[in-house]
């Protein structure tokens, strides 16, 4: 637990670029932190200019972290600032994966400018939905110029995370359907680049063309619309990494131009107000179950004294 009066403090410490000051706050969303909400208020007063957010996703071993590692290079060629943040909720902080992951990322691990931490989900209120924009917002008032969040896409949680991003960026490899899967997923949805990765094996050609048929039948697009791109990647070899950078700039540009990134982060905000709403209104009114005052009420539900809409107006209403 942090105390409300460290807050400015880490703050302070963070934008001086202090690795340990960061990773403190960011534990502080992780965690669902009690001087959260003192937190977020030290921020909007912090300046910075929000980070350019590029979502990652995709079924596990498909090569999202080797991407994310090889894209890293590219923005420190253009001397960004970047943050990863791995969301996998499926393995826990130190977990086998995830430390994979870190092994892989090394090559930046001496670098000030990039900053890599695993986020996991400790079914805090609210959860990932929460705390990958609030982390967001950190990482803004500590003004780095992209953030790339890698999530492992199969389930609804990973899509609305990615979602969030500016740029959705969803990795297939050849073989073992995943075109369709991807479909059934609804991650085609989401998605305004389609990645190959793997193109260095046999089924490459046939998943470019399977996505290609599938955005031609995928339903008419108002004029103006962003179509998703196709982008052949073999990232172990950092092939294709210039283009999916190009096709990064290219949606980027299309969002400026087009007013839809502005729309982004006011329905990103709405979302993560509406779940901070909803994580307050369930702590409030002893959706837990152990609930004292639920509890009380429950007994005159089940013994008919009371009846259950009439119970449940009167946990809200106060
Ligand atoms: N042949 C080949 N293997 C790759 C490629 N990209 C990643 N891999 C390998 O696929 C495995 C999973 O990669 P990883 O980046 O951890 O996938 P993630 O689970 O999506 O993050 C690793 O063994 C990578 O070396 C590629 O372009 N070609
Ligand atoms: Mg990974």
């Amino acid at each position: 637990m942090t105390e409300t009066a460290d807050v400015e403090g880490l703050v302070k410490a963070a934008r001086a670029h202090d690795a340990r000051a960061l990773g403190k706050l960011l534990s502080m969303v992780e965690d669902d932190d009690p001087a959260l909400p003192a937190l977020m208020s030290a921020l909007l007063g912090a300046g910075g200019q929000p980070p350019y957010v590029i979502g990652l996703t995709g079924a596990p071993g498909v090569g999202k972290s080797t991407t994310t590692s090889a894209l890293i290079a590219l923005w420190r060629e253009r001397e960004q600032r970047v943050a990863v943040l791995a969301v996998d909720p499926s393995s826990p902080f130190t977990g086998g994966a995830l430390l994979g992951d870190r092994v892989r990322m090394q090559t930046h691990a001496t670098d000030t400018d990039v900053f890599i931490r695993s986020m996991a989900s400790r079914g805090q209120l609210g959860g990932m939905a929460v705390s990958t924009p609030q982390a967001v917002r950190v990482l803004e008032a500590t003004g780095f110029d992209v953030v790339m969040v890698e999530t492992v896409g199969v389930g609804q949680a990973e899509v609305d995370i990615a979602a969030t991003a500016d740029t959705t960026v969803v990795l297939l490899a050849p073989g073992m359907g995943d075109g369709i899967q991807a479909a059934k997923a609804g991650l085609l949805e989401v998605a305004d680049l389609l990645v190959v990765n793997k193109c260095d094996r046999d089924g490459a050609d046939a998943a470019v063309r399977e996505l290609h048929n599938m955005i031609a039948t995928g339903g008419d697009r108002e004029p103006g619309q962003w179509r998703p791109v196709v982008v052949r990647t073999t990232a172990t070899a950092a092939g294709g990494i210039d283009e999916l950078v190009e096709a990064i700039d290219k949606h980027r540009a299309w969002l400026m131009s087009s007013g839809e990134g502005e729309q982004r982060r006011i329905r990103r905000a709405a979302q993560e107000i509406r779940s901070i709403a909803v994580a307050m209104l369930s702590a409030r009114v002893g959706l837990r179950g152990d609930d004292p005052r639920l509890l009380e009420l429950a007994t005159e539900v089940a013994a008919g004294h009371v009846d259950s809409y009439a119970a449940a107006r009167e946990i809200v209403a106060d």
